[in-house]
């Protein structure tokens, strides 16, 4: 699809990328939800054209953020739509000076407003702009990491050392591992905390029974990491389905991988000897898991 010429490149960007994303089966419905933080210089061509209307403010300050232009996906609004009709399933807010009012600057057209993950957002960018270039945090329902968070047991060490072992590439693209939440009722403060305190150490988060969170400086980049993360977890869900893996990557293995990309692997994923099922029962580490994996360790 061609986009109109005075489209801003941010926008077809998303349309892009949500449009992928919906292709792959990762935001059924209204299921998943994007937000991009732009810059001065972004906005700084279309600023005069928009007007300022305001949305409920955030309950919560987030004054390290007041001032930041962010484009986001819209509340209810499906991705599949997101091409045929940006402005209506889009938008671009600006977090007031105080940190709690949201305007509006362009899009939600029809009283649309953000994500019901917006604080999730606003709190996993604030974390990831301490110490980061990220721009982005991307949420969807990638299909075959919610199988897994039916029959991994879930501590952040096993999950990624799970990943880790399902396909070579997985150590080298996220070193510092999946971080696992608990279960948690989505769309609130107390998710978006939890989220936005596991990206401190990770660049993936998994919601289990529910979907992920990723970050990334690019949207590109954000969907890529997904990507590889979901791969990863549709070959576990095939070995699991399988009756579990004969052989696997071994910790020697991690270790040269980590050496020869020269990246720092999250250490207690590292230590651990294979990965566990929920239940200890079914052993998918080559025979060889001796301890049980201490939970709750994130
Ligand atoms: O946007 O995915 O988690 C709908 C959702 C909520
Ligand atoms: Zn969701």
């Amino acid at each position: 699809m061609r986009a109109p010429p005075d489209q801003p490149w941010f926008v077809t960007d998303m349309i892009r990328v949500a449009s992928d994303m919906w292709t792959k089966g990762w935001d059924e419905r209204n299921g998943g939800n994007v937000s991009y933080r732009l810059l001065e210089s972004d906005v700084a061509p279309y600023l005069e054209g928009w007007t300022a209307a305001s949305s409920p403010p955030l309950s919560k300050a987030l004054p390290e953020i007041a001032g930041q232009y962010y484009l986001v996906t819209g509340s209810g609004k499906y991705f599949r739509n997101i091409a045929q009709d940006p402005e209506a399933n889009l938008g671009v807010i600006r977090i007031g000076v105080d940190g709690r009012q949201v305007e509006l600057l362009w899009g939600y057209r029809d009283g649309g407003v953000p994500t019901s993950e917006l604080p999730a957002h606003l709190k996993s960018h604030r974390a990831r702009q301490a110490d980061t270039h990220a721009r982005v945090i991307m949420h969807c329902h990638a299909t075959n990491l919610i199988a897994l968070s039916y029959v991994l047991e879930l501590n952040s060490a096993n999950v990624t050392r799970a990943l880790w072992e399902g396909s070579t590439e997985c150590l080298v693209v996220f070193p510092d591992g999946v971080g696992a939440l608990s279960w948690m009722v989505p769309g609130t403060d107390a998710i978006g905390d939890a989220t936005a305190e596991l990206l401190r150490k990770h660049s993936v988060v998994l919601w289990p029974f529910h979907g992920v969170f990723a970050t990334g400086e690019t949207l590109g980049e954000a969907f890529g990491l997904i990507e590889t993360v979901e791969k990863s977890a549709e070959m576990l869900v095939k070995i699991v389905a399988m009756g579990g893996a004969r052989q696997t990557i071994s910790t020697q293995n991690l270790i040269a991988l980590a050496r020869r990309f020269d990246v720092v692997p999250m250490p207690e994923a590292l230590a651990l000897d294979g990965w566990r099922l929920a239940d200890g029962t079914h052993d998918l580490s080559n025979g060889n898991v001796s301890a049980p994996v201490q939970a709750g360790q994130d």
